[in-house]
């Protein structure tokens, strides 16, 4: 099972450990092909190895061999959104995982989208739930 983790980067780091523990926890499950969105040593602003054109056509090609794409939304980000449309193109599925917080709201299109499991969770335990929930559906 190839997985593709997306979460946000540029958007803002603010995240970066929470995506870790999703990351560790959906590697028993299969390959997580994006291992560095859960780096907590990569800021928005490092500039640091290859061109934005060789990250784009190397993740683009990911997304393709990927089985799933698991997204954590609750940091906005251009960039995932971009990875959910496209893996909704490709026809994979997508597990959404958002983050109840106070005075903010999901985009709609992401949680409007029916093609996309969308789950809300308050703390990490629930958000491994919903990862557990979502493969146990996969069979
Ligand atoms: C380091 C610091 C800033 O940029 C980098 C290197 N950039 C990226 N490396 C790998 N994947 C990336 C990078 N930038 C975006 N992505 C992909 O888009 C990831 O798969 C994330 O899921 C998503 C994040 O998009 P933004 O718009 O938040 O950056």
């Amino acid at each position: 099972m190839k997985i593709y983790f997306a979460g946000s980067i540029r958007g803002g780091r603010n995240d970066k450990e929470l995506y870790l523990k999703l990351i560790q926890h959906l590697s028993t499950y299969g390959q997580v092909l994006t291992e560095h969105v859960g780096d907590i040593n990569l800021t928005e602003f490092g500039e640091d190895g290859p061109s934005d054109k060789w990250i784009f056509d190397r993740d683009i090609s990911w997304i393709e061999e990927a089985d799933i794409l698991i997204a954590e939304v609750s940091t906005p980000s251009l960039g995932v959104g971009y990875e959910l449309a496209k893996a909704e193109l490709l026809g994979k599925k997508i597990l959404c995982l958002y983050r109840n917080q106070k005075n903010k709201r999901l985009s709609a299109m992401i949680n409007g989208n029916q093609y996309m499991i969308v789950k809300n969770y308050f703390s990490i335990i629930e958000a491994k739930k919903q990862i557990d929930e979502f493969f146990t559906g996969l069979d």
